[in-house]
């Protein structure tokens, strides 16, 4: 599934310095000046799942492969982007063709980073951004509205169904909303997705704090928490510098221990990306066996034949049944043998809706 994320915000807030980190690479350049990245970085990122090792030990699997998700880092956009400043629309149509948006907000003091504002002050840069973004929308909806009423005079019906979506994100735009406020039904808003607008895509706040205040207890992370409850967003606190240095880290035990010592549970890139799992509307489900144990990504509510198809197109096309049983009842019972005969492996067939953390075996014949 090639899903993906954009990282963006103003310039020099900590993007690539994210991305580094997320990717455990140094792919991205991030240095003190605006417009450090122009051309968008991009990299895969494992899905870190810790249900994936225990199923592979019960299986003593060979291989163990997580779930993958793309993130893309975007040059930094400034007040003016969607008419054009610092090159704003190339970095817009950047950011039109991700799947979700992680906004990346500063909320760390350091006289020696500049901010291109000269202040930090994460809501009026939140907004700096959402203004551009629904901006370059309006402008866009604008231009094509006019288009499609004349042609939908014709009576072509994917054209009318366009327009009538159209006509009912206009208003938000106008009034200084994002697209996502506009409420669509199911149908609609397959359609509002075709239609490349920024402020439609789902958004989660990445508050970036600095070393000292990792549990973001300032008043920057405040402001965000806000505005993510006004959105109806997610936010995450993140110390990006902190993240690149664990992420350097070679060995897993090296990491925890780190973590530990900073009074940390889990790493903020584990929950970015959990977030964006979440934000994309993704869940996994899992094969397993001697071969391999492996993460696969599905829509949340993606049925058996659809879950199989992600494996094959043979798998959908000739499914007979999926033999499953939930990685709770295959981990507490220790295997496939036990969980059969304590009757927890399911014959499920083309309607069953696909649990988050099923294990599957697909039956087919083509
Ligand atoms: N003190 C501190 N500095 C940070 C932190 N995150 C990033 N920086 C610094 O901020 C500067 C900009 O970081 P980048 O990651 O290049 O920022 P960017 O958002 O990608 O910038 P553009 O590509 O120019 O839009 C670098 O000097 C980083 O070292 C942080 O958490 N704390
Ligand atoms: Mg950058």
């Amino acid at each position: 599934m090639s899903l993906n994320c954009g990282i963006v915000g103003l310039p020099n807030v900590g993007k690539s310095t994210l991305f580094n980190a997320l990717t455990s690479t140094q792919i991205a350049q991030a240095a003190n000046y605006p417009f450090c990245t122009i051309e968008p970085n991009k990299g895969i990122v494992d899905v870190t799942d810790s249900r994936l090792q225990q199923i592979s030990n019960i299986s003593k699997s060979k291989a163990l492969l997580p779930a993958k998700l793309e993130f893309v880092d975007i040059a930094g956009l400034v007040k003016g982007a969607s008419k054009g400043e610092g090159l704003g629309n190339q970095f817009l149509a950047n950011i039109k063709e991700v799947d979700a948006i992680i906004h990346v907000l500063r909320c760390f003091d350091d006289g020696n980073v500049i901010h291109v504002e000269d202040s930090v002050n994460p809501k009026r840069d939140a907004d700096i951004v959402n203004t551009e973004l629904m901006l370059a929308d309006l402008e866009s909806l604008e231009k094509r509205i006019p288009n499609l009423e004349k042609k939908a005079k014709g009576g072509d019906k994917e054209i009318k169904e366009q327009l009538a979506v159209m006509l009912k994100i206009l208003p938000h735009l106008q009034k200084g909303e994002p697209a996502r406020k506009a409420v669509l039904t199911v149908e609609e808003q397959l359609v509002a997705n075709q239609l490349f607008l920024m402020t439609i895509k789902p958004v989660l706040f990445v508050c970036n704090v600095g070393e000292n205040d990792l549990m973001g207890e300032n008043a920057y992370v405040q402001q965000v928490k806000e505005l993510a409850s006004q959105e109806n967003a997610e936010y995450v606190i993140i110390c990006s510098k902190l993240e690149q240095e664990i992420s350097a880290l070679e060995s897993v035990s090296e990491k925890q221990e780190f973590l530990e010592s900073m009074g940390m549970q889990e790493t903020g890139l584990d929950k970015i990306i959990k977030s964006a799992f979440k934000l994309l509307g993704l869940h996994t489900f899992f094969t397993s066996g001697p071969q391999e144990t492996r993460a696969w990504t599905i829509p949340v509510g993606a049925k058996a034949p659809q879950a199989a198809g992600t494996i094959h197109s043979d798998f959908e096309k000739g499914f007979i049944c999926a033999e499953t049983i939930s990685c709770a009842d295959y981990i507490a019972l220790g295997g496939e043998a036990k969980a059969k005969e304590m009757g927890k492996v399911r014959q499920e067939g083309k309607q069953y809706v696909v649990q988050d953390g099923d294990i599957i075996l697909f039956r087919f014949n083509v």
